[in-house]
């Protein structure tokens, strides 16, 4: 997902540029803007934690771009590319280095696990028999 800060600041084109070189397959993609109540279940697994009323309301302050990637490898690759949570601590040539602005308007999220890429896809475009490969 690429965030509301990576959207508002015009960089949806470079970063899809970057997933692109660096091998991963777009197979579904949609701009759209989540509801308190949508962002809130994205999010749910962060409810406890002191920054998710911030999270919450910074996802929800404009449009994102949701996509479903293919890769060999895609998730760990994935969180390679995007590089650390806080930008501040991510590597050089990394989408978060080059993009983000802090560590909550981090310009794009990754799926930490297969288990939960499904859950994340599904969440954003319905099952698997509702998108094109
Ligand atoms: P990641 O997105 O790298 O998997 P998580 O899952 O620990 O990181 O955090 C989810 C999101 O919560 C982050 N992308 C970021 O936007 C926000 N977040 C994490 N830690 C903080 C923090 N200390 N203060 C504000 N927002 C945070």
């Amino acid at each position: 997902m690429i965030k509301p800060d990576a959207v508002e600041n015009g960089h949806i084109g470079a970063i899809l540029e970057k997933i692109n070189g660096a091998g991963f397959r777009i197979v579904a993609m949609k701009l759209t803007q989540l509801s308190r109540n949508e962002a809130g279940q994205f999010y749910a697994v962060h409810a406890e934690r002191p920054f998710y009323g911030e999270l919450v309301e910074y996802m929800t302050s404009g449009p994102i771009v949701a996509d479903i990637l293919e890769k060999e490898n895609a998730v760990a690759d994935f969180r390679t590319l995007i590089g650390a949570t806080n930008p501040a601590e991510a590597a050089e040539g990394t989408i978060r280095k080059l993009y983000a602005q802090s560590i909550a308007a981090n310009a794009i999220h990754g799926s930490d696990s297969d288990e939960n890429a499904a859950i994340e896809g599904a969440f954003f475009f319905g099952g698997r028999e509702q998108y094109a490969y």
